[in-house]
């Protein structure tokens, strides 16, 4: 990996959102992809940060500063992730489950989906099934994409599901999850009609969903 990738994810590592910001520049200055920037070293470094909080290395408040290391390197990816001038496919509520404040990847979700000119709902983080259904309804939505990254909140996209059901929206939206605990198993046991493993992974599915491939 380049020097440039390796300091990033070090950066990332060790919360230092300023290192982490210079060296997204530094590697776009450079030439290097934006999916390599964000996959090889970024993400990579999440990873990472997971591994050492499991070994007990780490606690929640780095595991905190980290996550605000990469938020603010996305930042500056943000605008290379756009496919340019392109008719928009739809529009997608977005959000992370009930119970659960990950927001990083579905950020990044959210982020590859504008890029790809969908109209964006983002509802931020811990969004009880009653405010998925409002949002559909506010916004004519035709898309949900929920994300979690708990065991234990994964149930609430089952709950979010049967709420839409239960207010009559299910067959006006699709439906698609993500996030580190899921499984394409799960989501379809759970009545999902798309689940991705990645954000590019998710950007491809919404647009089939929707009859755009
Ligand atoms: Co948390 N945390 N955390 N955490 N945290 C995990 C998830 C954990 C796996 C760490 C570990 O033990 N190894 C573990 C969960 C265990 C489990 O349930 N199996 C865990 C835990 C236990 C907790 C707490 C309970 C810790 C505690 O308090 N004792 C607590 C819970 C708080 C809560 O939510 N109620 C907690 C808190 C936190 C912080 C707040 C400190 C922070 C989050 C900050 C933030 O998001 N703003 C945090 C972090 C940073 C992590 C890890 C280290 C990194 C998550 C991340 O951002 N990854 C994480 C370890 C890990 O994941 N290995 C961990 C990078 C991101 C790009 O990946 O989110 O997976 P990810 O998104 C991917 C794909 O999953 C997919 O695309 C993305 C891009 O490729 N994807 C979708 C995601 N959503 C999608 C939606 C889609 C499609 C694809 O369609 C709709």
């Amino acid at each position: 990996m380049e020097a440039v990738l390796e300091t990033l994810y070090e950066g990332v590592v060790d919360g230092d959102m300023e290192l982490a910001q210079e060296k997204v520049q530094e590697a776009l200055d450079a030439g290097i992809g934006p999916g390599r920037i964000l996959n090889d070293s970024m993400i990579a470094a999440m990873a990472e940060v997971g591994q050492l909080f499991e070994d007990g290395e780490f606690f929640v408040p780095e595991m905190l500063i980290a996550a605000r290391a990469m938020a603010g390197g996305m930042a500056i990816l943000k605008p290379y992730l756009s496919e340019g001038d392109v008719q928009s496919p739809g529009k997608v509520v977005i959000g992370t489950v009930k119970g659960d404040m990950h927001d990083i990847g579905k950020n990044l979700v959210a982020m590859m989906l504008e890029g790809a000119a969908f109209e964006i709902v983002d509802l931020g983080t811990d969004v009880s099934p009653d405010k998925f259904v409002e949002a559909v309804k506010d916004s004519g939505a035709n898309v949900v994409a929920m994300s979690a990254l708990l065991t234990t909140t994964m149930t609430n996209m089952a709950n979010t599901i049967e709420a839409l059901q239960e207010a009559g929206l299910r067959d006006k939206v699709k439906v698609m999850v993500g996030g580190a605990p899921l499984t394409l198993d799960y989501a379809n046991k759970i009545g999902a009609d798309g689940y991705a493993p990645d954000a590019n992974q998710a950007v491809a599915n919404a647009k089939s969903m929707l009859g755009f491939d």
